[in-house]
């Protein structure tokens, strides 16, 4: 399996993150990468190769013109309102106010946020561009006939709707490596997203489309982030209907509970016959990571990862959570060896 990875993932590192009420270091950091990659290298894995240059048009297929923009202007005109922090919001449009985008960057950045722990820095775009790089070129790689790739997507990217960043995320990574194996002629796609948190933004993207499964396990939303999406019965809408499944799961939630609800979602992805396999690869579900609830053990990153090789679909895994940071490679990797077995 070939990993696809930027360097140029160091230049999204904001100065801190709003967690209780201060400002913390942020947990989505860049040794994240590093342990990632340490550990691949440490279990023999020898292919490593840096991203394409971004087809932008397939950013056009997932986000709105006006969030890309925002995404790429935000900071400069951050800096022309005489800010030197990163940029964060303050205020947003909340229940009965308007929609519609204004012109100053703090209402910017409140209309396209979804959550306000993400700051935006200097060069937080050059990061999210190249993750995004190495979803499309990771998806290359299989539309062209490799059995399977990972993508080591930093920043993540299943927070990231149609037209808002947030969770840590911008560009939305799995929904880029959709596009890409749609573009190269498979007909349907499941992605498979089996991070810790709802991929909302994966299923916001793909509500109303019957080209791309979304399946979703997850704490909860009325204990754990994002909240406000995530229940058993957003099915998805229109020809969408039938194609968006979440699997809410309770604090504290095992393995064996935790696998039911996987081998549930593996049976949907056989019965949509599915002719390629994202899977928004989280590790969050750890049972020491800082931010979530899930209890699932080193080993059992293994077993599942063998679990979804059984679909025997081309597959893409895209790196998306995971917190417990010294532990954050052996986990991903043991999914990947799962997977190869
Ligand atoms: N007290 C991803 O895993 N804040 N994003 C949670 C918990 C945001 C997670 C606060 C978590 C975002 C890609
Ligand atoms: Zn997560």
């Amino acid at each position: 399996m070939k990993t696809v990875y930027s360097p140029d993932h160091r230049f999204h590192f904001p100065q801190g993150e709003l967690s209780g009420g201060a400002f913390v270091r942020p947990f989505e950091c860049p040794e994240r990468w590093q342990y990632i990659v340490d550990a691949l290298k440490g279990s023999g894995y020898t292919e490593f190769l840096n991203p394409d240059a971004l087809d932008e048009s397939y950013l056009l297929n997932i986000h709105s013109a006006g969030y890309l923009d925002f995404l790429k202007t935000a900071w400069s005109q951050w800096q022309q309102a005489g800010f030197s922090g990163d940029a964060l919001p303050t205020v947003f449009p909340a229940r009965r106010m308007q929609q519609r985008e204004p012109v100053d960057i703090d209402g910017r950045l409140g209309y396209y946020a979804m959550a306000l722990e993400t700051a935006i820095t200097e060069t937080t775009w050059k990061a999210v561009y190249s993750s995004a790089a190495c979803a499309q070129t990771a998806a290359r790689l299989v539309a062209e006939g490799d059995a399977c790739a990972f993508s080591l997507c930093r920043p993540p990217g299943h927070h990231a709707a149609y037209d808002l960043y947030g969770g840590y995320c911008f560009i939305n990574n799995a929904a880029v490596a959709a596009e890409v194996l749609l573009a190269a002629g498979k007909q349907r796609v499941s992605i498979l997203d089996v991070d810790f948190h709802h991929g909302n933004g994966t299923q916001d993207i793909f509500y109303q489309r019957n080209d791309v499964q979304f399946l979703s396990l997850h704490g909860e939303p009325k204990e754990a982030f994002p909240h406000f999406l995530g229940y058993a019965d957003e099915i998805g809408e229109g020809a969408g209907e039938g194609f968006n499944i979440n699997y809410p799961l309770p604090r504290g939630c095992p393995y064996q509970q935790w696998l039911t609800a996987l081998d549930d979602a593996l049976d949907k992805v056989n019965q949509y016959d599915a002719d390629a396999l994202v899977i928004s690869l989280g590790v969050d579900t750890f049972e020491k990571d800082p931010i979530s609830f899930f209890k699932l053990k080193q080993d059992d990153f293994y077993d599942y990862g063998a679990r979804i090789a059984q679909l025997n679909k081309p597959t893409v895994f895209v790196m998306e959570g995971g917190y417990a940071v010294e532990e954050i490679g052996v986990n991903t990797v043991n999914v990947l060896n799962g997977f190869l077995k």
